[in-house]
């Protein structure tokens, strides 16, 4: 029976080839861009994070996804802020933006609620531009890096402006909002 290697990349399907050739086995190729853990966005993990805590929960709950998506780094370390923070830190960061003169970053939350009844996406941006130095003590992760628009001092500094404008504080107050809204729907509701 012949089968197929799915992939995109004609090296790896060559070399694969030459090792079912030899062993006298039939080989296919299927031309197609596979879909891979690297192009899963904030949202998706979010969404398997949260049906994942439901299914053993059992419990109105929420998770929230976010990350850091630098442009210089076309998306990086996005995803994968949080093992590329323990990895290579902010250091590691500034490393890589060494003699970047686009600093453009985005901060990204994803909050995901779910229940027995519904699932909702909200989701936050926070645009800003990454800095040279580290700068600041407040916050975590990559706040000592983060400087926001319109402002010069990072989240780290002025850990009160993030309270006010971050990624996050724009998908809580969406969740809030639409939790309010809910019990105001089931409360009329119940009153016709
Ligand atoms: P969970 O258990 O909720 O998943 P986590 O920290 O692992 O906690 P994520 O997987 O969403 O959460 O990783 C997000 C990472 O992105 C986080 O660990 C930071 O490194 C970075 N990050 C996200 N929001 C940030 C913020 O407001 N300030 C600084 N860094 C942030």
């Amino acid at each position: 029976m012949k089968i197929y290697f799915a992939t995109s990349n004609p090296w790896k399907y060559r070399e694969i080839k030459e090792k079912f050739n030899n062993a006298g086995l039939d080989l296919g190729r299927i031309n197609t861009q596979l879909l891979e853990l690297q192009d899963v966005t904030n949202e998706e993990v979010a969404l398997i994070s949260a049906r994942d805590a439901f299914k053993k929960f059992k419990k109105p709950l929420f998770v929230e996804d976010s990350g850091i998506y630098i442009k210089a780094l076309k998306g990086f370390p996005g995803l994968y802020s949080s093992f590329i923070f323990k990895a290579i830190g902010l250091k590691g960061i500034l490393k890589l933006m060494e003699n970047k003169k686009n600093r453009q970053a985005e901060f990204i939350s994803v909050i995901v609620y779910k229940d027995s009844k519904q699932e909702k996406v909200f989701k936050g941006i926070c645009r800003g531009s990454i800095t040279n130095k580290i700068r600041g003590r407040g916050g975590f992760g990559f706040d000592p890096i983060f400087v926001p628009k319109g402002y010069n001092t990072t989240f780290a500094e002025n850990y009160a402006i993030k309270e006010k404008i971050s990624h996050r504080v724009k998908s809580v107050n969406k969740l809030i909002k639409w939790l309010k809204n809910g019990k105001q729907k089931q409360k009329s509701k119940r009153s016709k």
